[in-house]
């Protein structure tokens, strides 16, 4: 398995984050675009209260002086008053419709990414399945996901938000007076050095703390489903202990890089501390100088807050910042990621069944992980409905053999043939309908027996379920059980025994009457006698049909047209079951061995 948890920051993706999130967002830029213009404008609004207030202080101070009466100016007090409160609510519905605005979008970025996600999961070739494990899936489609929803709904709003503000504030400190807008503003560059510092340092925490989560879901998805082999040995409590520690690390982990911030936090919160002192002293000079207005030192003072908040937020949003960062690198190597195995640009279309015919053609193959060739010259023909087993040790090279058909894999050397022509030619879907494969490891889903039989082809009738349950010796058990055809099985077939198992499997794979029907070591686990009537059956089936059997007993190979005995990866021996045992060989010794005796006794004591 390769190593897919290092961090992806070396990664390159054909678009930036940025470019990547605008790009789903298609459908609702227009909807963002203008949350992102309401959230300038309420910001900028933020400073009509202050202004407000500097005018009325003015009018007071004006009218003590002058000894006018306040009830004179009424009506000006009245409008600078309504204008206040009016913008206050216009502000606080701005306020609500972005936000509003904000949570759709991201919403719907999810919603589209999310699927796109599950799309591209689905169309992967099996070596993505060995390369990423379920766990670090799930947590790039859910947490990874969250993240970048976050960063919609809140991130860039809040970024947009504080600059807005500081902006805002900034301008109108300059325009009222510059020299004491400068002495405020003089400090700010500060923060910058120091938020940029935090982000150097927090990144890689992130970056951390994602893989942390991703490998405690992964253990709890591992552990949850392979619960079986933990009661077996009993092992509970040491797997409890175990994801005990998976989990404290990553809280530990997650404590850390929260804590980061407040190394940083001191230094910031001194600064912008220090602003509403600087405003004082100087402000205070100023006045006393008659250079500003008390009205104006009101409006400087009431407004502060806005060059210090954003100063102050920057950390929190640097941090949601990075934890985007490291969560969308992994959305976006699986949104990028394509499948090596794809149709040609100019596949042959096939729409209908094959003859059945195959060929493998000096096919040499190797996993791409893995050092040693696991398939080396391998040549043999299959005429349609004929009957091929192949029968070798464990680990020889069968399962990757059969692999090769329905194109799982592609041979490193050679050429595999369907019809005549090499499978890479066909589509993948015309090719693969054709296929009815029983793999060694039987999947089934949580559904009833039924819709598991008809898996591949959804409108299979009930009779047919049935008829392909007797063929793979099937029906009878499921006859006894509560609900029959219609009891629901567990997650992967938990309920059933290995060979009722196997055979539901079977009758999945001939459900879909496929032109060519793999079954890799589809009756181990049966008995003989079921075995017996499954062989009878896959004989007089009512369609055509070349079969592929991968087997190790005897009795199941016995009646091919031809055997392949692979070896290392190499056929070793090739025939029917009596040029096998005439030749002499590996197979005439797993005859002996499987039998007990030797085929000259055996012989003898027929005849
Ligand atoms: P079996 O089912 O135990 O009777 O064994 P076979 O004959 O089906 O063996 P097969 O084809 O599964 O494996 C052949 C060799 O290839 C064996 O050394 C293990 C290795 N191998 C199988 N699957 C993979 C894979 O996904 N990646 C790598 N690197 N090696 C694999
Ligand atoms: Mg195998």
């Amino acid at each position: 398995m390769k190593n897919n948890n290092s961090s992806n920051s070396s990664v390159s993706f054909p678009k930036s984050r940025f470019a990547w999130l605008w790009e789903n967002m298609e459908g609702r830029r227009g909807l963002f675009t203008v949350a992102l213009l309401g959230t300038v404008l309420y910001n900028v609004l933020q400073l009509v209260v202050p202004y407000f207030s500097g005018r009325l202080v003015d009018l007071f101070l004006e009218l003590n002086d002058t000894g006018a009466s306040i009830s004179e100016n009424a009506h000006t007090f009245y409008v600078l008053i309504g204008a206040m409160v009016g913008l206050t609510l216009f502000r606080v519905l701005v306020v609500y419709l972005t936000c509003m605005s904000y949570e759709h979008v991201s919403q719907y970025v999810l919603f589209k990414i999310r699927n796109f996600l599950y799309n591209k999961i689905q169309r992967q070739d099996m070596k993505f399945y060995s390369t990423y494990r379920t766990g670090d899936l799930m947590t790039r489609v859910t947490g990874d996901l969250d993240a970048v929803r976050h960063n919609i709904a809140w991130v860039i709003r809040s970024i947009v938000e504080s600059f807005t503000l500081f902006g805002a504030a900034a301008v109108y400190f300059l325009i009222m007076d510059w020299k004491l807008a400068l002495s405020i503003l003089v400090i700010s560059p500060l923060i910058f050095v120091i938020v940029f510092r935090f982000r150097r340092t927090v990144a890689p925490k992130h970056a951390l703390l994602r893989e942390k989560l991703a490998g405690m879901n992964t253990y709890a998805q591992e552990n949850i489903s392979g619960n079986r082999v933990v009661k077996a040995f009993a092992r509970e409590d040491y797997e409890i202990a175990k994801f005990g520690r998976a989990n404290n690390d990553f809280a530990e982990t997650n404590i850390d890089t929260h804590n980061t911030w407040l190394s940083f936090y001191p230094y910031v919160e001194s600064i912008a501390n220090l602003m509403p002192i600087v405003l004082l002293v100087v402000g205070g000079v100023f006045i006393i100088n008659g250079q500003i207005s008390m009205g104006e030192y009101v409006s400087f003072s009431g407004l502060i807050w806005a060059i210090a908040n954003p100063m102050r937020q920057m950390g929190n949003i640097m941090n949601e910042f990075q934890r985007f960062n490291a969560a969308s690198a992994k959305v976006m190597e699986i949104y990028y990621s394509e499948p090596e195995i794809v149709d040609a640009p100019d596949a042959i279309p096939h729409p209908g069944r094959f003859e059945g015919s195959i060929e493998f053609d000096h096919v040499s193959f190797r996993y791409e992980d893995g050092n040693l060739p696991v398939l080396k010259d391998v040549s043999f023909k299959a005429k349609p409905g004929e009957t091929i087993a192949i029968i070798g040790e464990t680990g020889c090279g069968k399962t990757s053999l059969i692999q090769m058909i329905p194109r799982f894999y592609e041979p490193t050397g050679g050429r595999v043939l369907v019809d005549g022509v090499d499978v890479s030619r066909y589509k993948l879907e015309d090719l693969r309908k054709n296929i009815g494969l029983a793999t060694q490891d039987v999947l089934l889903y949580s559904d009833t027996i039924e819709g598991n039989i008809a898996y591949g082809v959804s409108h299979l009738t009930a009779e047919e379920v049935v008829k392909f349950a007797r063929y793979s010796a099937a029906e009878e058990f499921i006859l006894k059980m509560p609900e029959g055809y219609d009891t629901i099985v567990g997650e992967r077939g938990v309920g059933l025994s290995g060979g009722q198992k196997q055979r539901i499997s079977l009758a999945r794979a001939l459900a879909i009457e496929p032109s060519i029907l793999i079954l890799d070591d589809t009756t181990s686990a049966v008995d003989m006698e079921t075995e017996k009537h499954i062989q009878h059956s896959l004989r007089g089936l009512d369609f055509n049909c070349t079969k592929i059997i991968i087997a190790q007993r005897i009795s199941t190979t016995k009646f091919a047209d031809k055997i392949l005995v692979l070896k290392d990866g190499r056929i070793i021996e090739e025939g029917s079951h009596d040029e096998l045992i005439a030749q002499g060989g590996y197979y005439k010794d797993l005859v002996e061995l499987q039998l007990g005796e030797s085929v000259e006794a055996l012989k003898a004591s027929a005849g």
